[in-house]
């Protein structure tokens, strides 16, 4: 490792060729088949071709290396929580109590509890950071952050009691932002954006003793009761899991979502484009991976300095081209129309395009291998978070202070490795495919003619049946993008609306399901709609953590009703997932009572009543819970028979 300009650390790693001999895989129509077996995206196939013929690993390959997998693990019976173990339940053995004396449904339910905080702490520690970003806007002490939505901002000061009255933006922001500060560690005992759910959804939580106190006080509380000897009933456990993920949901993440919209926009309708053709073999390319938008902004500002651009036509390049991965792709495309490259597994693929000249990543859903596939290439990994040191990148620490500086910084970086890129490995893959996203709630709104009438009216005379959210991530157990095309298509053809975030939007725009033109896939009610507003069947919201704008929807559209977001015809979906931030989506999801059914079984297959109480019994608990089908067109028979029962409970 050297160190070169004070904290600009460069530690370059190298590059991991596999023996593809020793795994057969040199021959041509093996090749071509693993491809057909891996993905169901275009462009992602000639990439994956390159990386299989030349032995460059990726995440498909890592996979296969680790199967079989460890049988008690993937149940989630294996605990390492302690010194005295590990230990694992083994029934066959006679093994049925770990060393300090829990069974398996109390060592599951602890081994989901930490996934779930671990998920929710992400969401709201990126929320808290956006916060904090507007409190030192508000202060003058963030560099070239300013307030983009001051409409917004009023309405939230009205919401946490805060006087507008002729106050300046920055004086108001200032409150808001405090106020919102203090919602991580409040003493009120309740959320204040929670409030925000139906009355009824919020007796049910009460009543249930899973009403979200404050969003730190319940990861807190969540990792002492998975402390060796707390929480010894698993019924007890996972109700906290509950309380700890609505405080993502209607906490951390709305406050993500909310504050974002301030700073930098509120989503409106645009159009863009999606899928690694997007990048430009005569620009400087860089792409932007991770999910906090408080760098990628200023990058984006950066990105158009006059100084820069004339550095890159020097340089040979004809401009700057940014492009967007996962959820930080997902913040850019829905407020600027910044091109999407793609999901969570096309980012060793964008590498392999040759194309890349740096890719800046903030935090979560960043593979720490990327340096070893960028050393394939003349690509740098610049990462930017202190929380998030990737070994082999260049680090750039980012803080709001010194935003623009860092930013120039980068882009600077990116334009001088132009010239290092090797023609002969340049392989850009097709066409960009076009998107319509920018669905935020209010978006939506406009779009209806500033009311949820006619959409509620679509779903009482039965144009629309219902709506699922469909979201999350990739994960190699589901062939990429398979699990979330395959079951959004069925979805829409069944005139259900489908709303989606993350990973799975960017799958939709990636199969040309995020145009208006799809309509033409759907059932013949949702069609009508679609055609006569010119909106798409497949609405992007954004981001994981606007997951949250999927909360607000229900929310509002529950309160027009007066009934409990339960009692709508909702589903949710998480055809791909893996990730912590996943589980907590989803319990978040079921906890406000949306029926959601997962295409990857979560690793609580060794206690039969840990799987009983999450697919059945919280029905008694908050009138919702979970389901597990792999096969995407059975999920959109229950997703359908779901929808059906509550229009039916409804009369409609
Ligand atoms: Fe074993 Fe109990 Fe310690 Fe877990 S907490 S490692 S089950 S002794
Ligand atoms: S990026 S959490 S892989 S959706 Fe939000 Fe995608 Fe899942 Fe990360």
């Amino acid at each position: 490792m050297t160190k070169k300009d004070g904290d600009y650390v460069h530690s370059r790693v190298a590059c991991t060729i596999l023996e593809r001999s020793k795994m057969s895989l040199l021959n041509p129509a093996l090749i071509a088949e693993k491809v057909e077996e891996r993905t169901i995206d275009e462009t992602a196939k000639p990439m994956l071709r390159i990386t299989l013929e030349t032995g460059i690993e990726t995440v498909w390959d890592r996979f296969e290396m680790q199967q079989p997998p460890c049988s008690y693990c993937a149940s989630g019976v294996s605990c390492s929580r302690c010194a005295m173990g590990p230990c694992r339940i083994i029934p066959d053995h006679h093994r049925l109590r770990g060393v300090c004396g829990a069974d398996a449904d109390l060592i599951v339910a602890r081994n989901l509890l930490d996934t779930l905080a671990t998920g929710a702490a992400s969401h709201s520690d990126h929320g808290r950071e956006i916060v904090e970003t507007m409190y030192k806007t508000s202060e003058g002490t963030a560099q070239g952050y300013t307030i983009t939505d001051p409409e917004k901002l009023r309405r939230i000061a009205l919401e946490l009691d805060i006087t507008v009255g002729t106050r300046g933006d920055l004086e108001i922001a200032r409150d808001v932002s405090l106020a919102l500060l203090e919602e991580f560690g409040t003493i009120k005992n309740s959320i204040r954006f929670s409030e925000r759910a139906p009355k009824k959804t919020r007796e049910i939580w009460e009543s249930a003793g899973i009403t979200p106190r404050s969003v730190d006080r319940e990861v807190v509380e969540a990792m002492h009761r998975i402390h060796m000897g707390v929480g010894a009933d698993y019924v007890n456990v996972l109700l906290h899991g509950l309380r700890t993920a609505l405080s993502d949901g209607w906490g951390g993440s709305l406050m993500a979502t909310e504050v974002s919209d301030i700073l930098f926009g509120t989503p409106e309708i645009n159009t863009s484009s999606v899928n690694l053709g997007v990048l430009k073999e005569d620009h400087v390319n860089i792409a932007l991976h991770g999910h906090n938008p408080v760098l990628s902004e200023m990058i984006v500002r950066a990105a158009e300095d006059a100084e820069l651009l004339a550095l890159a036509t020097e340089n040979g390049a004809k401009g700057i081209n940014l492009v967007g991965l996962c959820c930080t792709g997902n913040e850019l495309l829905m407020r600027k129309g910044i091109p999407q490259a793609g999901n969570h597994f096309n980012q060793e693929l964008v590498i392999a395009t040759g194309a890349l000249d740096v890719m800046i990543v903030d935090y979560q859903c960043i593979f720490p291998s990327l340096p070893r596939t960028a050393s394939c290439y003349h690509t740098h990994i610049v990462s930017t978070s202190p929380k998030s040191r990737v070994p082999g990148s260049l680090h750039y620490p980012f803080h709001p202070e010194s935003a623009m500086e860092t930013a120039r910084a980068i882009v600077r970086l990116a334009v001088e490795n132009y010239p290092n890129r090797l023609a002969e490995n340049v392989h850009i893959p097709g066409e960009p495919i076009r998107a319509v996203t920018g669905f935020s709630v209010e978006a939506i709104q406009t779009a209806l003619g500033g009311t949820f009438a006619p959409l509620i009216e679509a779903i009482a005379d039965g144009k629309i049946l219902g709506a699922v959210g469909v979201v999350g991530c990739n994960n190699p157990k589901v062939k990429h993008d398979f699990g979330h095309v395959t079951l959004t298509k069925e979805l829409i053809k069944r005139d259900i609306l489908v709303v989606e975030t993350g990973c799975a939007a960017i799958a939709s725009g990636k199969a040309g399901l995020l145009l208006p033109g799809a309509a033409d896939l759907a059932g013949h009610g949702l069609a009508s709609v679609c055609r006569a507003l010119n909106i798409p069947p497949v609405l992007h919201m954004g981001s994981c953590v606007d997951c949250s704008r999927i909360l607000v929807l229900a929310a509002a559209l529950a309160n027009e009703l007066d009934v409990g977001i339960d009692q709508l015809p909702l589903g949710g979906a998480a055809p791909e997932w893996y990730s912590q931030k996943a589980v907590s989506i989803g319990s978040y999801f079921v906890a406000s009572g949306v029926y959601t059914v997962l295409g990857v079984m979560p690793k609580i297959t060794g206690s039969e009543n840990v799987t009983n109480l999450l697919t059945n019994g919280l029905c008694g608990v908050v009138n919702a819970s979970f389901a597990v089908e792999p096969d995407p067109l059975l999920a959109a028979d229950l997703l359908e028979s779901h929808i059906r029962h509550k229009r039916q409970n409804l009369g409609i």
